[in-house]
């Protein structure tokens, strides 16, 4: 029987390592360890329909919305693994109010990095067997290491991120990650447990025909992104147009298909959310850092969202983010409304 030939996301992060001048290896596996929390996390996610762990946990989380059982332990696993990694002294969740540090234990006092992660995102997606995903942004610690992480640590701007990456629990489980020189992609082969290279150096098309938006909520957005549908929906040769629309609801999987295909996702503000519906330190900006590594673009309307000092830890931003050319127009027609 002829075997066939991979690389692993471990070897190919040892590989990456060895490429970097006085790495020392610390960084390497931290990502290790969200690849291990991954594999967990997909087992669980696959036999959700199988055992008794779907529907509500009974619990609100800090933005009030119901937590899902199946939140409730990829937070717990990707906490735990972070933890093992020693190479993480803080993390900022959306499943959590405060930031989790562990102020007992010195080895991991002595971490190096601070994470910022949804771990289970498009949790409304969970009972309907539709792709959801972990979302993980890394920072380098500002405050002395050994020392308690502080506030600092997490209100750095998107653009001082190490790393980022999603994981998508799809048809097939993905881990899409930058470490700042570009975006790869690893399919998950369930038969030997190994994330494994599928997809080298991710360049997402200048220009899509998809846009992403929940169109719902039309009639609340700013007067430059109903311009903007409007011209997704009108009828032009050369462009393409009329685009079409795919809308999930599931931020990874919408972001994902357009990243590939090329397109615009956007989560506009409303009347009722005037900051929109994500958050920017575990939701925005590792999505916008894929983003840009791979050609693309991410703004709030008007400013890049790498460049935004974060005032709290689960603050919610307006997001625009895709193919470049698609932003650059909603932001131009947004210019106009003065
Ligand atoms: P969540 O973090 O509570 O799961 O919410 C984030 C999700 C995104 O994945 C998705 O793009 C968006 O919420 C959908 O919101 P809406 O249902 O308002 O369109
Ligand atoms: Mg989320």
């Amino acid at each position: 029987m002829q075997g066939y030939t991979v690389k692993t996301l471990t070897q190919f992060i040892i590989e990456q390592q060895a490429s970097i001048p006085y790495a020392t290896g610390e960084f390497s596996r931290l990502l290790y360890h969200i690849g291990v929390a991954a594999k967990i996390v997909n087992k669980k996610v696959n036999k959700a329909g199988l055992v008794d762990i779907l529907g509500e946990a009974g619990h609100v989380n800090v933005q009030g919305e119901a937590q899902k059982k199946l939140d409730l332990m990829a937070n717990w696993q990707f906490i735990q693994s972070l933890r093992n990694s020693r190479e993480c002294c803080g993390i900022a969740s959306e499943e959590d109010q405060e930031v989790i540090t562990w102020d007992d234990d010195q080895l991991t006092r002595d971490g190096n990095y601070v994470v910022c992660m949804d771990p289970l995102d498009g949790s409304s997606n969970i009972d309907v067997n539709v792709s959801i995903g972990t979302i993980f942004g890394i920072y380098r610690r500002i405050s002395p290491r050994g020392e308690r992480v502080t506030m600092d640590d997490f209100m750095q701007p998107g653009h001082k991120q190490v790393a980022a990456g999603y994981v998508i629990y799809g048809s097939s489980t993905m881990l899409v990650y930058t470490a700042g020189n570009g975006v790869f992609g690893f399919t998950l082969d369930p038969s030997i447990g190994e994330f494994c290279l599928s997809n080298f150096l991710i360049k997402t098309p200048a220009e899509g025909r998809i846009y992403s938006v929940n169109e719902g909520n039309f009639e609340h957005f700013p007067q430059g992104v109903k311009d903007y549908i409007r011209y997704c929906q009108g009828v032009d040769k050369p462009t393409g147009r009329p685009y079409s629309t795919r809308y999930i609801g599931s931020l990874v999987a919408d972001f994902h298909r357009n990243l590939l295909k090329g397109g615009i996702y956007m989560y506009p503000p409303t009347a009722a959310a005037p900051n929109g519906k994500l958050r920017l330190l575990y939701e925005c900006n590792p999505i916008a850092f894929i983003a840009e590594q791979a050609g693309g673009r991410a703004s709030n309307g008007a400013e890049r969202i790498l460049d935004i000092q974060p005032e709290s830890i689960h603050q919610r931003m307006p997001f625009y983010v895709g193919s470049a050319h698609m932003v650059q127009k909603v932001e131009e027609l947004l210019s106009h409304e003065g």
